[in-house]
C-alpha cells in the first residue's frame, strides 16, 4: 500500500510513478501523468520519478523531453525503488508480462499499455499476478483508453439505460494507413515475437474491448480470416519478413445474442484513425468514429418517422463523462484526454480501494478473442469457441 508522503501542493500525498518505454504511448502517458491532478481531483498527485528505457542517452533526452525527473535502461531496478508505487508498462507487449508480474510482486500497482500480452498464457500469468496482489491493495489496470472516450461512455449509457432496446448488431472496424506503402520499413509491430500479432492485437483489440465495454456483452465465438499483404520490408540488414497479419477480418457472436462484424487494416488508404462503432438495436442505434472523437451518432427508433433519423451529439456538455473538468461545450477533447481519464479513473481507484477497470483479467478476456481468431483463420476460418 502507498504510504503517505509529504504532497508537493500540501493537499494531497503524493504517488511515486516510473515508465517504462518512452515511443508513443511513453509520449501521451506521460502528458496525462503531467496533467492528471492539474484537471481532476484525484487522491495523489503523480511525482514522475524515472523513465525506462534501453539506450541511456535517448531515455535520458526522452526524460527531460517528456518530464521524467530521471532516467534508468534497468526497469528491475525501478521496480525495486522505494520511491516509486506505480509502474506504467509502455513497451512492446513481449516484455508486458516479465514487467508486469515483478511490479506486482514488488507491491507497485500497474498500468499496462494494451494488448495486455502476447499469449492467453501470459494473460493468465498477469492475472494470476494481479489477483494476488489486488488481495495486498495493489492495483492494476490495462490501458484500453477507448474507454474512456466521452462519446463512447455516452454510448455505454444510453445501451444500459435501453435506448436501443436488444442489441441485434455490431458493427466495428479500426482503420489505419501507415502501412500501406510497402517500402515503410520493418518496425517491431512487424515481428510476432515482438508483437505478438498484427493489426489483430495491436489495433483490432481495442474494437473487441470497446464493442464488449459499450454492449456490456462478451464475444462467444468468433469465424475470422486474416491476410499479411507485404510479406517483407526493409531493414537495416536487408529485406526482412513479416511475420504478423496485415489485417483481420471476422464475425462474432456475443453473450446476449447480438452478432458482430469486426475489421482491423493498416491499409485502409486515406483512413488514419477511424476506430468506428456502430450498433443496431431494437429500438435504436448509435455510430461513433474517432476521427470525430467529439461526436456521438444516435438514431431513436422511437422518434416519428417525419422527425426521425441519426442525429448528431456534440458530447462536450460539462454533464457529459469527463467533460466537466475540461473547456466550455464545444471546444473539443483530443485524443490524449483518453488517457488522463484513464489514469484519473486508476489513481481514484488506489486511493478508493474501488475496482478499476478495464483489468487485467478483461485483457484476458481480449485476449482469448485474438487467439480464437488466429485460430480461426488458421483453420480455413472455422468457428471457434471463445
Ligand atoms: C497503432 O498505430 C496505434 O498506435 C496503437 O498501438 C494504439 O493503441 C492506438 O491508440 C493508435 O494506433
Amino acid at each position: 500500500m502507498t504510504e503517505q508522503k509529504s504532497s508537493n501542493d500540501g493537499r494531497r500525498p503524493e504517488l511515486g510513478v516510473a515508465m517504462v518505454g518512452h515511443a508513443f504511448m511513453g509520449a501521451v502517458h506521460s502528458q496525462a501523468w503531467r496533467s492528471v491532478a492539474r484537471f481532476f481531483d484525484v487522491p495523489y498527485t503523480p511525482r514522475m520519478v524515472v523513465l525506462g528505457g534501453r539506450d541511456a542517452e535517448r531515455a535520458a533526452r526522452a526524460a527531460e523531453r517528456m518530464g521524467w525527473e530521471a532516467s534508468s535502461t534497468d526497469w528491475r531496478e525501478l521496480v525495486e525503488r522505494k520511491d516509486v508505487d506505480l509502474i506504467d508498462i509502455c513497451t512492446p507487449g513481449d516484455s508486458h508480462a516479465e514487467i508486469a508480474i515483478a511490479a506486482l510482486e514488488a507491491g507497485k500497482h500497474v498500468l499496462c499499455e494494451k494488448p495486455l500480452a502476447n499469449t492467453v498464457e501470459e494473460a493468465e500469468r498477469m492475472v494470476a499476478a494481479a489477483e494476488r496482489a489486488r488481495e495486498r491493495g495493489v492495483y492494476s489496470m490495462v490501458a484500453f483508453n477507448y474507454r474512456r472516450v466521452p462519446a463512447l461512455v455516452l454510448a455505454k449509457r444510453l445501451v444500459d439505460e435501453g435506448r436501443l432496446g436488444e442489441l441485434r448488431h455490431v458493427r466495428a472496424t479500426y482503420l489505419q494507413d501507415w502501412l500501406a506503402d510497402a517500402e515503410a520499413p520493418m518496425t517491431w509491430r512487424l515481428r510476432k515475437e515482438q508483437a505478438g500479432s498484427g493489426a489483430l492485437g495491436d489495433i483490432g483489440a481495442h474494437i473487441i474491448d470497446a464493442a464488449q465495454f459499450v454492449t456490456g456483452q462478451t464475444i462467444t465465438g468468433v469465424s475470422g480470416l486474416t491476410e499479411t499483404f507485404v510479406r517483407q520490408r526493409p531493414s537495416d540488414d536487408g529485406p526482412e519478413a513479416v511475420t504478423v497479419d496485415d489485417c483481420a477480418v471476422f464475425m462474432a457472436r456475443f453473450s446476449a445474442g447480438a452478432v458482430g462484424s469486426f475489421e482491423a487494416t493498416r491499409y485502409a488508404l486515406g483512413r488514419k484513425n477511424a476506430m468506428r462503432l456502430e450498433l443496431n438495436g431494437s429500438k435504436g442505434s448509435l455510430a461513433f468514429d474517432f476521427e470525430s472523437m467529439n461526436e456521438l451518432w444516435f438514431h431513436d427508433g422511437e422518434e416519428p418517422a417525419e422527425t426521425g433519423g441519426f442525429r448528431r451529439i456534440v458530447v462536450t456538455e460539462p454533464d457529459h463523462p469527463y467533460l466537466e473538468a475540461w473547456w466550455p461545450p464545444g471546444h473539443v477533447l483530443g485524443y490524449e484526454h483518453t488517457f488522463t481519464h484513464e489514469i484519473a479513473d486508476l489513481l481514484t481507484a488506489i486511493g478508493t480501494g474501488k475496482r478499476v477497470e478495464p483489468s487485467f483479467a478483461d485483457g484476458l478476456r481480449v485476449q482469448h478473442v485474438l487467439e480464437a481468431v488466429e485460430q480461426s483463420a488458421k483453420n480455413g476460418s472455422m468457428y471457434r469457441q471463445v
